[in-house]
């Protein structure tokens, strides 16, 4: 994955899949029910690294990434975090942004990088780790709105009526999120992915203040430090505005979600950047002829230009093992 990441071609391309490690495996939901709470799973290192190789161990994906999320900064910062069963992540209430305190990042967040030493040190050397963080503008949404929204109303509101007061915050997290990928680096990361989930439902003007100058930020500080280590972006929704996205964040890679044609940002996007994706995750649900074809089209789309072979977004707990295990061996071309 390193060399993809490096603009090398490979044929068959390295994969891994977004939530690899999550509830439609079974060994997830055993040590899930063991460990109590979401939040307790991703702070006790020995659970969250084996929740972490779970995926790698059973499907020989190219890459894992840390078990935790996005949401780690806000909790990191002093904002109320529990993930309520059945309901998603729910915060308290989002204090004078003054009161958020940046040196909880490190403080608060030092089991999860004992996390990332810990699986560096049992992943096979071949494999890479991926540490991440969420980006700034869609960890807002959830400090913004208390909660997952259908379309993020609040935090659009806030974009509108008071550009100020969500610049702030966005200040906050750039500083949050780049001194957390940094820790992450040091603890043995190999890559670093910025999830930025709700880059989609900005405006062209709120795309460029909210998504793209932040991201940018934050590459910046990571590559001043750690100039070697590959940052891939997911500005999912992004459409026609992966254009000059890559170019204008400095990212090395952008995964692209499902709904945009691989080679349409094959062709549209400027930069010499690797590309991530794009299977749509029903495909996996659903397996047989619709998996196999939609493998094929990207894997086809993709022939001759650096990939790394994902879904468009994460894997859904509905999905069948047996489909997992055909997807690899189709790109593998086992299948
Ligand atoms: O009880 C459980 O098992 C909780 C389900 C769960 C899991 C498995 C949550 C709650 N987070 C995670 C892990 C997670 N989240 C990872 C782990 C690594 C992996 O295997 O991929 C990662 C990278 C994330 C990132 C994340 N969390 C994103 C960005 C990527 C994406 O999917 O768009 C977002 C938006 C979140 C927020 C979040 N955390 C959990 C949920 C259910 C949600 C979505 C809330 C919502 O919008 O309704």
């Amino acid at each position: 994955m390193l060399r993809v990441l490096a603009g090398e071609v490979l044929q068959p391309p390295p994969i891994w899949i977004m939530r690899q490690a999550g509830r439609y495996l079974p060994e997830y939901r055993k040590l899930r029910s063991k460990a109590g709470s979401f939040l307790d799973l991703c702070l006790t290192p020995e659970l969250a690294t084996e929740v972490t190789l779970q995926p790698v161990g059973r499907f020989d994906f190219d890459a894992a990434i840390l078990f935790s999320d996005i949401l780690m900064i806000p909790y990191a910062l002093g904002q109320d975090l529990a993930f309520v069963e059945g309901q998603g992540p729910v915060l308290g209430s989002l204090r004078d942004v003054d009161e958020l305190d940046l040196d909880g990042v490190r403080a608060n967040l030092t089991p999860v990088l004992e996390t990332v030493r810990l699986v560096r040190s049992r992943l096979p050397q071949e494999k890479a780790l991926i540490g991440f963080c969420g980006a700034p503008w869609t960890v807002a949404t959830y400090m913004i709105a208390g909660r997952g929204t259908a379309d993020q109303l609040p935090a659009r509101r806030m974009a509108i009526e008071a550009p100020a007061r969500l610049q702030a915050l966005i200040h906050v997290l750039v500083e949050a999120s780049s001194r957390y990928l940094l820790g992450q680096i040091e603890a043995g990361a190999d890559v670093v992915k910025i999830f930025d989930s709700w880059a989609g439902v900005l405006d062209d003007e709120g795309f460029e203040r909210w998504a793209v100058a932040p991201v940018r930020a934050i590459v910046e500080r990571v590559k001043a430090a750690a100039p070697h280590v590959p940052v891939i972006a997911f500005p999912k929704g992004a459409g026609a505005r992966l254009i000059d996205y890559a170019e204008k964040t400095g990212v090395d890679a952008v995964a692209i979600d499902w709904t945009m044609p691989m080679r349409l940002a094959r062709d549209m996007i400027a930069a010499p950047v690797t590309l991530q994706g794009n299977l749509d995750p029903l495909r996996v649900v659903a397996g047989g002829a619709a998996l196999d074809e939609g493998v094929d089209a990207i894997l086809q789309a993709m022939d001759g230009f650096p990939h790394i072979f994902n879904l468009g977004h994460g894997i859904t707990p509905d999905t069948p093992i047996v489909n997992v295990e055909r997807l690899v061996a189709r790109v593998r071309g086992r299948r």
